[in-house]
């Protein structure tokens, strides 16, 4: 059935006469509809409806069924263009998507490439640093040791260089003591070959000597002080009694004689010219000796030389002979 015939069933439409009269002369498809008709009205119930009435009922249902159909298939193309039209979105997102997912995909390859060169470059530097890292160790380690031996050795050194020293100060004293020794056995051999030569000088310049030590016996008399500034001018210094042996020596010589002793710094505390007190066993005062008479004798002199105990206490300025000690030992 196509438009014409929807037409044939309507009274004249408004397009036009001619079309009108043309329909009408297809009176066989009326027929044809009247028979659908008829045999739809066959089963009807109730009383059968004129032909006029049928035909029109017929021609109304007819349109009303065009237009259900023909409203269904707009609906249907509205449809199939609205899920053409989400179609079509949908497609272009997706290539939208897949445009940005391949880009990412490409960046993220490219910085995957970037990340694994990366990567290896750091694994390359890290295994340069470990290296570097045990080459260090072993240094610091060689180096630690070298410290050590360094610092034993040094040790050593220093021990070998305290024990050099001390050495080295023994042998300057030994030699200090030599060459005082040798100076004074140089000026003693001058006087006696002196003495030798000029009898006259042997009377005022004698030395002497006894267990190991020489003595010089004055021939002038000078104070105490004087007495000793010359023994010292001589390399030696006023005797100093240490035995009976020794104290009878000097009084041998049978003169009053100044003797290296003296309280001058502490009244009645004698002491030598080393420093040295007296002893009790070695000390030869006379009797009632050391009397320190008038408060003016502090220094010390051979007086009764007949006697052991011959020693007196006398005033420092009065001139007498004395006696030097000079010890090789
Ligand atoms: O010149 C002082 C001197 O005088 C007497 O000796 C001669 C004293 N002796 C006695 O008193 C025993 C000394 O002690 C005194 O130093
Ligand atoms: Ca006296």
């Amino acid at each position: 059935m196509d438009a014409t015939d929807i037409y044939a069933n309507v009274e004249e439409p408004s397009g036009g006469h001619s079309k009108w009269k043309r329909e009408m002369n297809r009176s066989t498809n009326i027929y044809e509809n009247k028979d659908a008709c008829c045999a739809v009205e066959q089963n009807r119930v109730g009383p059968a409806l004129s032909d006029v009435a049928r035909s029109k009922t017929v021609k109304t249902s007819s349109c009303r069924a065009a237009a259900v159909i023909l409203g269904l298939l707009c609906l249907l193309l509205l449809v199939g263009l609205i899920t053409l039209g989400f179609l079509h979105k949908d497609r272009t997102e997706l290539e939208m998507e897949m445009v940005q997912l391949q880009t990412s995909h490409k960046n993220l390859t490219k910085e995957n490439d970037q990340l694994q060169t990366s990567f290896r470059n750091l694994t390359k530097e890290n295994d340069q640093l470990q290296t570097s890292f045990r080459n260090l160790t072993k240094e610091n380690d060689q180096l630690q040791t070298s410290f050590k031996n360094l610092t034993k050795e040094n040790d050593q050194l220093q021990t070998s260089f305290k024990n050099l020293t001390k050495e080295n100060d023994q042998l300057q004293t030994s030699y200090s003591i030599l060459t005082k020794d040798r100076d004074q056995l140089q000026k003693i051999l001058e006087k006696r070959i002196d003495e030798q030569n000029n009898p006259q000088v042997l009377y005022s310049e004698v030395w002497r000597h006894f267990n190991g030590n020489f003595y010089y016996f004055s021939s002038l008399m000078k104070s105490w002080q004087e007495s000793r500034n010359d023994c010292q001018q001589r390399g030696a210094d006023l005797v100093i009694i240490n035995s009976a042996k020794e104290q009878d020596f000097i009084r041998s010589w049978r003169k009053h004689m100044w003797i290296g002793l003296n309280d001058r710094e502490v009244e009645g505390t004698w002491r030598w010219v080393d420093g040295t007190p007296v002893l009790t066993a070695t000390r030869f005062w006379g009797t009632s000796e050391p009397n320190d008479a008038k408060g003016t004798e502090d220094c010390a002199e051979i007086y009764n030389y007949e006697s052991q105990n011959s020693w007196n206490d006398a005033p420092c300025e009065i001139q007498k002979h004395w006696i030097c000690e000079s010890r090789l030992k």
